[in-house]
């Protein structure tokens, strides 16, 4: 317990330290205001680019200023946490075909997105960080109130990460920086006393640059800035509980899960530099788990052997958990479709098997996909397998995957 009351520019510059300490890479300060983007947020909500995240809608209220997530708030400590910003993986092993000996002959691989390369959920490695320091700052202001958030909680992160003058939200809706690139997490910690605040980030150096709005596979970008989620490959194979759309299925292309490049393709990412940072991110970040066996690459057919129970232990601590098993299927069903050939029909004809109707249609659009690829007909046994799912299937979901093919 402090003798006197230290005054907040010396408890701004603890919080500094414990932040850097805790492996931050990036710390600011930003006043509680009203959102400046409330209104384009609503606007974003009426347009449908919300797609299924509701909670924007239920909670919509708690977005006008961050007295919605803690009330009084009076400040916003905002950082940046890194993760791997190495090279992507080598073109040559995406989506190819290894043997595995696991039984199965076939390893077809899918990308996943470079924040999960450590295996580890963020939210539970960045949470115990936060609570650290806001346990320092109520000990240097024992009346202050804090709160750390991570994703969760109803506020913009990027828009006041800008405010505490981290950086600039780019034309692919992200924070840059230009010494850190945007190959990091925010989070923030909201306190009802007053700190002194670092200047707003006002410049943007996205210039005449498009990059990223052109190589989105999905032309998810409706303008520079503004996202439509609906078409994001990272909603549709993270956020997304339905069948993606069958419009957007072959632009999903290899990722299973998230999708990277409107960043790997932006020159803030390149530079020597973040690269450094990062190398030194990506182990403060944690472990390397057992289902992130190869960083950047998920093997897709063996991920059809495990039921529910194998699938929680293996995911469980992954943020591959968001998906849950149904999801994880269900994307490596569709990349299976947009890569494999026919030596990946046996995973997929377990996976009409499923007791997931969402599993059993991708699965049923993945084996056709194959077939239309090939100058092959489908072997007999898949033939047959489609031809009594057809008989037994009551679910319209796989009934529509199985009808458009039947005649
Ligand atoms: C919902 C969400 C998603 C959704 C929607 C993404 C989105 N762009 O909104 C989906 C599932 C698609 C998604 C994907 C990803 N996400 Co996400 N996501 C979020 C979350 C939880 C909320 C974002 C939000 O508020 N969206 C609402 C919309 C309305 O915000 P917006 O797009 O910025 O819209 C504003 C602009 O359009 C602006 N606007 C309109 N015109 C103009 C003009 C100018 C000049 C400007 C500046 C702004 C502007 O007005 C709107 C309101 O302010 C945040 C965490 C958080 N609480 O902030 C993480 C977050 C943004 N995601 C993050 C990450 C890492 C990702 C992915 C990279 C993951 C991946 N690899 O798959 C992708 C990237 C896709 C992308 N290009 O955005 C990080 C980003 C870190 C960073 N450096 O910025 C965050 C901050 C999570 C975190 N805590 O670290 N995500
Ligand atoms: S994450 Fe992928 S799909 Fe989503 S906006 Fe970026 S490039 Fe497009
Ligand atoms: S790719 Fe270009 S336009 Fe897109 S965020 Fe990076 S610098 Fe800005």
């Amino acid at each position: 317990m402090p003798l006197s009351k230290p005054a907040p520019d010396a408890i701004a510059a603890a919080i500094r330290a414990d932040a850097l300490a805790e492996g931050f890479i990036a710390c600011g300060f930003a006043p509680a205001l009203d959102s400046a983007g409330f209104s384009d947020l609503v606007e974003w909500i009426e347009a449908g680019f919300a797609a299924e995240m509701t909670y924007f809608a239920d909670r919509l209220d708690a977005y006008r200023h961050p007295s919605g997530v803690l009330p009084g708030a009076r400040s916003v400590v905002v950082l940046a946490y890194p993760y791997p910003a190495t090279d992507p993986i080598p073109p040559d092993l995406t989506g190819s075909k290894i043997a595995d000996g696991n039984g199965t002959g076939i390893t077809i691989h899918g990308r996943v997105a470079r924040y999960t390369w450590s295996g580890a959920d963020y939210h539970d490695v960045i949470h115990p960080k936060l609570k650290r320091i806001c346990r320092s700052i109520k000990q240097l202001s024992p009346e202050a109130h804090a709160r750390g958030i991570v994703d969760t909680a109803p506020m913009m992160e990027r828009e006041v990460a800008q405010l505490a003058g981290l950086g600039w939200r780019g034309k692919n809706t992200l924070l840059l920086s230009r010494t850190l690139g945007s190959y990091f997490f925010l989070a923030c910690v909201l306190v009802d006393i007053e700190l002194p605040s670092d200047t707003p980030f006002e410049t943007d150096h996205c210039g005449t640059c498009t990059a990223c709005l052109d190589a989105c596979p999905t032309d998810a970008f409706v303008a520079p800035h503004v996202l439509d989620a609906s078409k994001c490959i990272s909603f549709l194979t993270i956020e997304s509980r339905e069948l993606i759309p069958e419009s957007l299925r072959h632009d999903i292309g290899d990722w299973v899960f998230g999708c990277d490049v409107c960043q790997e393709v932006c020159p803030w990412n390149r530079k020597p530099s973040r690269r450094a940072i990062a190398a030194e991110g990506s182990d403060a970040s944690g472990h390397q788990s057992a289902a992130q066996p190869s960083r950047g690459r998920m093997q897709l057919a063996e991920l059809f052997w495990l039921d529910e129970d194998s699938f929680r232990e293996r995911f469980r601590k992954t943020p591959m958990w968001r998906t849950r098993r149904r999801g994880l299927l269900r994307n490596a069903a569709i990349v299976l479709g947009n890569t494999g050939t026919f030596d990946c029909l046996s995973p997929l004809l377990s996976g009409l098997q499923d007791t997931e109707p969402m599993v059993r249609a991708a699965c049923v659009w993945a084996i056709f996909q194959i077939g239309e690829r090939s100058p092959l007909p489908l072997p007999d046994h898949v033939a047959n397998a489609l031809d009594q799912l057809r008989r037994v299937e009551s679910q319209a979901m796989v009934l529509a995957e199985l009808e458009p093919r039947q005649g």
